[in-house]
Order: structure tokens, then sequence, then C-alpha cells
């Protein structure tokens, strides 16, 4: 246990910024990293000094571009950005640094489990995923053509054609081939090494990769009822086989009482202080080599509740990454 805490404490660490929201179907994500920033100014917190940063550049502009396709909005535009948080992460990691990811809209995390990925390519990379989403679809079946609702499917190589819904046009194939292959590498993960906690917003389309795949879930229910720290250490068990965990956290996991300001909110989902109990737990496995914040939008809030939540809890599981 020592040797666990000294380790972490000498976890050096950077900031990757990533402000696209080219993924997302409800404009404002792009703003989400500077909401945080502006919470740590109203706690007086020193956060964003302490670390380096590294600014991932984006294709925002093509939000006054027409819609190519409908059913995998400006999926050229996304696969660029990926490249470039797949390279930033797999530079960070080779470099013995510990990257956090503040992410825009979601679509980001195929990026950096692929520069995950690329940095560690014999290893078994295992992806906690907390969200109110499962993000699996496809082109060939998401109802509203957001690529932030994608991101999985990109690193499972997961078409899912048996529940084909759109027919997409070559150049749009692709964009998706591109992405799913970005390093070379496709798979990136395993769904035996993909673990669900609070999805509760899922199609069918989604929900048959699943079952078909026997994806693991923990629901709202059942993470709750075991407790957080139990919940953490099963998701932890679970994935033992895996050499690597990256973890990923979409604001919108939070209940949506309290989560106006993220895109598409849902009810019924964690309370902050749960998931703060939950991220940190995770904080404490030295496999951990990666997390995410994502999907913070304060253009849908009030008073930056969102970020102010958010930042709380970041700064927490850096101090906890750091052995502080
Ligand atoms: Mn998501």
């Amino acid at each position: 246990m020592t040797i666990i805490i000294y380790l972490h404490s000498m976890r050096e660490i950077k900031l990757l910024e990533t402000r696209s929201e080219i993924g997302a179907g409800t404009r404002g994500a792009s703003l989400g990293i500077d909401a945080l920033k502006v919470a740590s100014w109203d706690f007086k917190s020193p956060y964003f000094s302490n670390y380096p940063i590294e600014t991932i550049p984006n294709k925002n502009k093509k939000l006054f571009n027409k819609i190519e396709y409908k059913y995998a909005k400006r999926i050229k535009g996304v696969a660029k950005v990926l490249e470039s948080v797949a390279n930033a992460t797999k530079n960070t990691i080779r470099d013995g640094v510990f990257p956090i990811v503040l992410a825009g809209d979601h679509s980001s995390a195929a990026g950096t489990i692929a520069g995950i990925k690329m940095a560690y390519p014999d290893k078994r990379i295992g992806v906690i995923w907390l969200d109110a989403h499962a993000d699996l679809h496809t082109p060939y079946t998401s109802p509203s053509g957001n690529v932030h609702g994608m991101p999985l499917a990109v690193c499972l190589n997961e078409d899912n054609l048996a529940c084909k819904k759109n027919d997409p046009p070559q150049k749009i194939i692709e964009q998706w081939e591109r992405m799913k292959n970005i390093g070379g590498i496709a798979p990136k993960i395993n769904a035996e090494d993909l673990v669900f906690i609070a999805i509760r917003d899922c199609e069918e389309e989604e929900i048959h990769i699943i079952e078909d795949q026997n994806i693991k879930v923990f629901t709202v229910e059942e993470s709750r009822k075991m407790g957080m720290k139990s919940c953490a250490a099963k998701t932890i068990e679970y994935l033992k086989d895996c050499d690597y965990i990256y973890l990923t956290y979409d604001v919108d996991c939070i209940d949506s009482s309290i989560s106006k300001g993220t895109g598409t909110p849902v009810p019924n989902g964690l309370f902050e202080k749960e998931i703060e109990e939950l991220m940190l737990a995770f904080m404490h496995t030295e496999k951990l080599c990666c997390f995410e914040v994502t999907e913070v939008n304060p253009t849908l809030d009030s008073e930056n509740k969102m970020a102010e939540i958010a930042f709380q809890i970041l700064e927490k599981c850096t101090h906890a990454l750091q052995g502080k």
C-alpha cells in the first residue's frame, strides 16, 4: 500500500484541453473548459496554474457550414480532431506523464482511448464509462447523427449492421473507417473490458450491442444499493485482466435535477456526492492511466453550477492521484 501511494505521489500530470463541440447536438460544450476555469477562480483555486496545459486544435468553425450527412454530422471534422487528441494522449503517456483530458463533447473519448492504445499497443485497456448514455451508435444506426453518441462503437470497431437503419454514402463510411482505425489498430478495446456505470437512456440499437456482447453495466440502482466504494471495487475486480484502465466522466451521469449545464440531461442519475465518492475510489487504482471530464455546457446552466460541481470533483481527483 505504501508503495502505491508513493508511486501516485510521483505522478506528473498534464491537462489536455480539447474544445471540440462538433460532435454534440446542442451548442455550447466548447465553453465547458473555460467554465471550469471560472469555477476555479470563484473557488480561489490555483488548480489551472499547477499543471502544464496542452490545447488541442478544434474544427468548431465547421459549425458555420452546411451539414453533409444528417446521420453522422461533421464526421470528417470529428475524425481530424480525434487524431489530434490521440496523438496528444499518446505523446503525454510516452513522456511518462498522466493525461487528464478536459473535453467539449464526448466524441473526444474515442481519440483519448486511441492514444492510450497507441502508447500501449500490446496491452489490454479497460474502460470505465460513467455516463447517462451508452454512446454506442454508429452512422448506420444513429437517430440524431451526433457523433458524440458514437465513441464507444468507434473503439470497439463496431458497425452494428444487425440494427442498420441508415444508409451512409461512401465518403461518410470512409471517415467512419478512418476514425475506427486511428493509429492503425482496430478494435482499441474488447467488449469484455468495458464497464458502464449509471447509463439509463439507451436506444434499442445500443441495447442490442450491450446484450449481444454481454457488456457489464452497473445501473444507478445497483451502484447505490451496493455503495459507491463497493461499486468501484467490483468494477476494478471485473477489469482485473486489463493492464491499464481509462475512466471517462460525462457530467450527464449526474441526475438532471442538478446537471442542467449539459447537452442531454437525464433524470434518475447519481448525485454529485456519489459521483465524487466513485471517482475518488478509482483514483487509487495503480492501473489508472488517464481520465477525462466532458460535456459541461455553461450556456444551458444558471450560475455555472455544473462546472462548479465538475471542477470540485476534478480537483479532488487530481489531488488523490498525487497522493495529497
Ligand atoms: Mn457521453
